[in-house]
């Protein structure tokens, strides 16, 4: 008895012998709509949707960091993957705003698609024996690489543009680190099953089974994957009705989503979007000055902008800066969250700071802020950005002051970068010789 039973505990860890009772007998799986037509399907749209995701991620990284090209890549241990070869232009203005907003909106579309792709194949995550063979081994841990990158980036990028961080690590390193991982696994993947996904593909057709309705609806042909169930249970919904389904969730995702990344009058149909703003002038606050430790009074009489050149330093009140010729450009700002506004932004020009310090050809310029502590004490801008002549320290936004939420006394806004560089509440410019 007792050797009977270390006999088939032995045979199960072996993996011989009946699978265990429950999701790893194939009986337990009953959906008649699950087969890999329906998989293929959806893997078709993820191939397009993914590498979306990917490249504008990346090229939302290459924003955060201006100066990237010429291997300038700063960011600690970032090895072989430091391989940028541009720097950010400040043209076309809207530039960040539709590279974030596209990389927001197409990962919101996608979570639904991948949940479906993950229940239509979820029988394979329950296969008997869990390993076969050293090959078999690593395929499902690069499954497990796939699945668990997708969810990782999913959920850190959805937690992040609901501006939630219940992780102590930066947002920013994890989600570009798990975006090489997840990137890795899906190359493989894709290599490995693209012919398989064309052949299932064409064993039906997209048009046929729209016009298929419930009544209609029957499993599709037995297959080598063990997707399509062995004892199906009658239909609850036909696959047009999965389609609709998955495919509506998306919709819905971005129509909830889409009105913060185009900003102004669509704001208000926002509803997954964190933020309010309706009004020119009442846009978004990622960071209130209160919340950041900015008093009011820092911000009256005694405060000064000191601009370090390198010929001299001259130092400005906020007088003296209305005082210099002012320039009026309407310029978007877009975060990183995915919210965008544009604005008419008043101030002087940081070409002409720049000019009165006497640097000649200045390679970058370093932002410092009332906000002590943190990315925003010290932020870089590139060379291109300073001397683009739209790019302002501005003094007024919509026809007024600056609010102290909004940055006052001045706030540096450049065309085409990311929200992050236009440092509020700024103290000081410090312009960097050709050779910095
Ligand atoms: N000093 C300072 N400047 C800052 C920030 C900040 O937290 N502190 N937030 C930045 C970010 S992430 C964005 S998107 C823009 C717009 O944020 P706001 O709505 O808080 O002004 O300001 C940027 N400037
Ligand atoms: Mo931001």
């Amino acid at each position: 008895m007792v050797r009977g039973t270390a006999r088939r505990l032995t045979d199960l860890a072996r993996g011989r012998g009946e699978p265990p009772p429950g999701p790893f007998r194939p009986g337990f799986w009953r959906s008649p709509v699950r087969g890999p037509w329906l998989t293929s399907v959806f893997g078709s749209v993820l191939l397009v949707g993914i590498p979306v995701v990917f490249v504008t991620g990346l090229l939302s990284y290459a924003a955060y960091n201006p100066e990237l090209g010429g291997g300038n890549d700063r960011t600690p241990g970032k090895g072989v993957l430091g391989f940028y070869l541009f720097g950010w232009p400040t043209e076309p203005v809207w530039l960040y705003r539709v590279v974030i907003g596209t990389h927001v909106l197409v990962g919101l579309a996608l979570l639904p698609l991948i949940l479906a792709k993950l229940w239509s194949v979820i029988p394979k995550l329950f296969t008997w024996p869990a390993v076969r063979s050293p090959a078999h081994l690593l395929e499902r841990l690069s499954l497990a690489l796939l699945v668990g990158g997708a969810v990782f980036e999913l959920v850190t990028g959805i937690l992040n543009i609901q501006l939630f961080y219940p992780w102590g690590f930066s947002f920013y390193t994890a989600h570009l680190y798990g975006a090489w991982v997840f990137i890795g696994a899906f190359v493989t993947h894709v290599a490995l099953k693209l012919p398989t996904m064309v052949r299932s593909l064409r064993a039906r057709r997209l048009r046929d089974e729209l016009r298929t309705g419930l009544a209609q609806t029957v499993p599709e042909e037995p297959d080598e994957f063990g997707l399509v169930a062995e004892s199906p249970a009658a239909p609850t919904i036909s696959r047009r009705g999965v389609l609709g389904m998955v495919g509506g969730a998306s919709l819905l995702l971005v129509g909830l989503a889409g009105g913060q990344t185009w900003g102004d009058g669509l704001r208000r149909t926002a509803l997954l979007a964190p933020r309010g703003g309706s009004f020119p002038g009442d846009f978004p606050v990622n960071k209130t000055a209160a919340s950041r430790g900015i008093r009011r009074e820092d911000t009256g009489a005694t405060w000064r902008l000191e601009v370090e050149g390198t010929e001299r330093t001259v130092s400005f009140s906020r007088a003296d800066l209305m005082e210099m010729q002012q320039h009026t450009e309407r310029l978007p700002i877009s975060c990183v969250e995915g919210w965008s506004t544009t604005q008419n932004w008043t101030g002087v020009r940081l070409a002409d700071l720049v000019a009165m310090v006497g640097t000649v050809g200045p390679s970058g310029v370093l932002v410092s802020s009332l906000q002590k502590g943190g990315a925003f004490s010290v932020a870089r801008l590139a060379d291109n950005q300073i001397l683009d002549p739209r790019s302002l320290l501005a003094l007024r936004v919509a026809g007024e002051d600056l609010s102290l939420d909004h940055g006052f006394p001045a706030r540096v806004i450049v065309p085409a970068a990311p929200g992050v560089h236009c440092t509020k509440w700024v103290t000081g410019l410090r312009i960097l010789g050709s050779g910095a």
